[in-house]
Parts: structure tokens; sequence; C-alpha cells
């Protein structure tokens, strides 16, 4: 069933049975074959998903820019430098990232620091579907029906204290699990960091899934950040520490390229990156340029966090 959320943009929400998704699957590749790789690039039964209530191939009311990004796009064309800098090495190499079991790190000001391991960092809350644009600053774009939970959610089950300002995210550094940080092309490990209100927005969401199936390695498996209204880089996949601060994070993209990337990297299509231009952008699977929306097109949930700021001075 799917709900309608009356907002102008493309955002759409459809009922999952809370955790089912994501203990079934878990389940599922244990029962399969241990932990292996193998068995994670398995999709789930058909029958399996049709009890979810979660059809992922639904299309419905779907204009053209609503339309999905075919799934072996979404999978096989991504950015992940721990695992190489070509479009295509997170799926050639992602198999060697080893996601269960998994813990997170919490830390830093908040009432539940310590050490959870995923599934108690995750079931509490229920998971939905959302189909939402992810916009690289590379100028090419994706529409991909993600599965996780909002992050506000995440951050009260943690209890933030008053001087908790900015929420900062890590991903994981093992060198012989994500091969790509042998290699220093960028400080590692990968961090990304919110502004406390960007973070309790219910566009942020902790994705452990996507087209129905629990998230592929190349993806970010097993939690990741799916923020659709800034560009891909600040989406940081494959989380092991959240750490809740007074003072603003550094973050991976602007230690390595202060002038080219922002802390906020608000989708801006009035802002070009000094290397190429950010008006337009390709869907991947679609050859003509689509022309690049503010806030990548969801302004109405997301310009009030920036109302008064430079945006051009704060990219
Ligand atoms: N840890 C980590 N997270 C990351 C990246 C990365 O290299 N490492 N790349 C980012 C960039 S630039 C983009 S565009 C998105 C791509 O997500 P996708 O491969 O799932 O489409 O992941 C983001 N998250
Ligand atoms: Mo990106």
């Amino acid at each position: 069933m799917l709900i309608k959320i009356g907002k102008k943009s493309d955002l759409k929400e459809s009922e999952v049975t809370p955790q089912s998704l994501f203990d079934q699957r878990r389940q599922f590749i244990k029962k399969a074959a241990g932990y292996s790789v193998a068995a994670a690039t398995l999709s789930l039964p058909f029958s399996a998903m049709a009890a979810l209530n979660l059809n992922p191939f639904q299309k419905e009311n779907s204009s053209l820019s609503d339309e999905l990004t075919a799934r072996k796009h979404v999978v096989s064309y991504n950015n992940f430098y721990e695992f190489g800098t070509d479009k295509k090495d997170p799926a050639a190499h992602a198999g060697s990232l080893k996601t269960d079991p998994w813990s997170v790190t919490v830390a830093g000001e908040c009432a539940k620091p310590g050490v959870y391991a995923l599934e108690d960092l995750v079931k509490p809350h229920a998971f939905e579907e959302r189909i939402y644009r992810l916009r690289c600053v590379e100028a090419w774009s994706m529409v991909i029906p993600w599965i996780g939970f909002p992050l506000a959610d995440l951050i009260k089950q943690m209890q933030p204290t008053s001087k908790a300002r900015y929420v900062e995210f890590t991903t994981l550094h093992d060198p012989q699990q994500m091969p790509g940080q042998k290699r220093s092309v960028l400080d590692w490990p990968y961090i990304e960091a919110l502004r406390m209100d960007e973070a309790m927005n219910p566009l942020s969401l902790m994705a452990v899934g996507l087209y129905g199936e629990v998230l592929p390695n190349q993806n970010g498996a097993p939690l990741r950040l799916v923020l659709p209204w800034k560009y891909g880089f600040k989406s940081i996949k494959s989380i092991v520490k959240i750490r809740f601060s007074e003072t603003q994070p550094r973050t991976t993209w602007n230690l390595s390229g202060p002038g080219e990337y922002g802390f906020y990297a608000n989708v801006n299509p009035e802002v070009d990156h000094p290397r190429w231009s950010q008006s337009r952008e390709r869907r991947i699977g679609e050859f003509r340029k689509r022309k690049t929306q503010m806030f990548n097109g969801y302004a109405e949930e997301v310009a009030h966090m920036y109302r008064g700021m430079n945006l051009k001075r704060n990219f």
C-alpha cells in the first residue's frame, strides 16, 4: 500500500512491517550461507517480499521525472572510494566487506553513548520505503527506492545533550576489507557531518536497504545515510561511528578540497563546482540532460533551515 504524503517533491512512502525486512533478510543470509558474500548478493524470494507488502517495482503514478533508475545501474555505478575510484570498482571489490556482525559506536554529547550491535540500533525503528533522488556533485543523478528509518528516530534514541549542535558519522577503516584505503586518495576514515537541525529533518534517512533488499555492499551496507537535498558525498556509507559534538566537525571532502566541497553541500544549480557546472545533470540511464533543481527538488521541506544564510558562501 502506498501512502501519499501531501508534498510537492517526489517523496513517497510505502508501509513496511517494522523490522521484518531487515530481520528476515539477515536471517536469510545466515541460513543460506553463514555470512558469505555470495548470499548477500541474492535478493529476497519474491514470496517474502510480497509478505512484506513492499513492491519495489511499483511505478504507480510516477511521472517521467520519478521514473526509478534501473536497479542494475544503482548497484553497478557507484562512488565508494574505499573500494577504488572508478564507478565500477565498488561492485567489483566490495565483496570483501564483512557486514555481519556489525557494530556502531555512539559517542560525544548524548545520554546513551556506547557500542551498539547493528540489530540493537535499528530494531526500535519502523522501516519505510522512500523514493529519493540522489544527485552527485559530478552532475549525474539516480532515483532510488530506499528502505530505512528517519535519522531523527535514532538521534532521539541516543538522547543528545543540549550541547550537541552537530552529528558526525564515520565509515569503517579497515584496508584489509576496504582495499581502496591502501591508497591515500582521501584521508581515511571517511567522515561526514550535519548540523543538528539538518540531521533531525524528516527527510534525513538511515538506509538499510534498496529495491526491496538489504543494501548491497557497494551501496554502503549495512547502514548509510541518505540526504536527498545534498550532493551524494554527504550520504556516507558503511557507518561505524556516530558522534554528537558542540563544534562543527571536519569532513573528508571538505578537507581534501576546501574550494570544491563545502560543509553544507546543498544541491544548488547556481553554485558551480570550480571544474564543472552544476546547472544540469544526467539521470543515469538517460542521454538528455535535465535542469538541476534547487535543493534537488526538496526546497519545500528543507529551505527553511537555511533562511538568512548566504548559500554561495556556505556552499
Ligand atoms: N564511505 C563513503 N561514503 C560515500 C562515498 C565514499 O566514497 N565513501 N561516496 C559518496 C558519493 S560522492 C556519492 S555520489 C554517493 C554514491 O552512492 P551510491 O553509490 O549508492 O549511488 O555515496 C557517497 N558516500
Ligand atoms: Mo558524489
